[in-house]
């Protein structure tokens, strides 16, 4: 990890947030996360603050159906990471596991609890749960912020588990820079991930439990499945990886492939062209949300009384605007 220990100006004063989290200060992040999740009204100063920091974390999203293995995946990856693969040096590593489905406290980490103990008290992992789906903003832009938090603080390596289910998850791993979609097999040749419709934001596709009868089977529709929709020419071309995360067969190989997406995205100039679809999206979205708000607090007009008017059909919704725009 990146650390910066000094005191700018008066070397009494106490650092702020701000300072402590540039520094790496784990509470500090810890308690900056909390914030986010809660709409702290001052968590947004923080993160505009500590932009200039963000932007160098290699952000990874996880995702696909429950029970895949996503977390004991993440788990096994994270330990990659840690510990460095063939071509790469070890990693720092920050873990985000956003599952609405089942949120959890503290303690509790991810699905597989026994394999996260070998990371805990690992001073280069931060494991956090998101589990807020604030009315604000929405569960989306909490793990944003968290990923930019944890990407100041300068992890390295930044892996997000969503569950492939919600339009919220969804929205989360096409915010994400590089997108592993996991498998396992089962349920005979259903792949689940085609009724979500998740497998075309898929960089790389994962045929977890590969240990399991059909595997195989599953790896090799994936492949087929991917071979109909190809033919982009020069492009990033999605592999088909198998692995069995309860062992960490074929995990230093993903985490390579993870490192040549990377690369890809650098050397195409893909990354960059992603990262500016992004923030205009997301300036768009705030710039929304802060006319809506300025003209809300301009309090000329009742929002309600004229929603009231539609519902009677004493005006159009057409005409309610024209008017509350006046
Ligand atoms: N046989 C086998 N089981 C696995 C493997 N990876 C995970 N599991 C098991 O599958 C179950 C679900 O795993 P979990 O990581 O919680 O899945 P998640 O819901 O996608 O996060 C757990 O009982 C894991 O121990 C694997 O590679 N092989
Ligand atoms: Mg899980």
């Amino acid at each position: 990890m990146r650390r910066e220990r000094r005191s700018p100006g008066n070397p009494l004063r106490m650092p702020t947030l701000t300072e402590r989290i540039a520094a790496g200060d784990r509470r500090a992040l810890a308690t900056l996360i909390s914030r986010i999740e809660k709409h702290d009204p001052e968590a947004p100063a923080i993160l505009g603050a500590l932009h200039e920091r963000t932007g160098r974390a290699m952000v990874v999203g996880i995702t696909g159906a429950p029970g895949t293995g996503k977390s004991t995946l993440v788990a096994a990856l994270a330990g990659a990471f840690r510990r460095g693969t063939a071509g790469h040096p070890p990693r720092t590593v920050g873990i985000l596991a956003v599952d609405p489905t089942s949120p959890f406290s503290g303690g509790a980490i991810l699905g597989d609890r026994i394999r996260m103990r070998d990371l805990a008290g690992d001073e280069g992992v931060f494991i956090r749960s998101m589990a807020s789906r604030g009315r604000l903003g929405g569960l989306s832009h909490a793990t944003d912020s968290a990923v930019r938090a944890l990407d100041a603080a300068g992890f390295e390596t930044i892996l997000i588990e969503t569950v492939g289910v919600g339009q919220d998850e969804v929205d989360i791993a096409r915010q994400t820079p590089t997108v592993i979609v996991v498998e396992s097999p089962g349920t005979g040749d259903d792949i689940q991930a085609l009724k979500a419709g998740i497998l075309e934001i898929a960089d790389i596709l994962v045929v977890n439990k590969a240990d399991m009868p059909g595997a195989d089977t599953t790896f090799e529709s994936l492949c087929a499945m991917l071979g109909l929709g190809g033919g982009e020419g020069d492009g990033w071309k999605t592999p088909v990886m198998k692995t069995t995360a309860a062992t960490g067969e074929g995990v230093d190989a993903l985490a390579e492939a993870i490192h040549r997406h990377r690369a890809y995205l650098r050397e195409s100039g893909e990354g960059r062209r992603r990262e500016r679809e992004r923030a205009e999206a997301d300036l768009r979205e705030r710039l929304r949300e802060r006319l809506f708000e300025r003209w809300r607090q301009s309090g000329r007009m009742d929002l309600a009384e004229m929603a009231r008017k539609v519902a009677a059909r004493e005006c159009s919704p057409e005409e309610a605007v024209e008017e509350l725009l006046k």
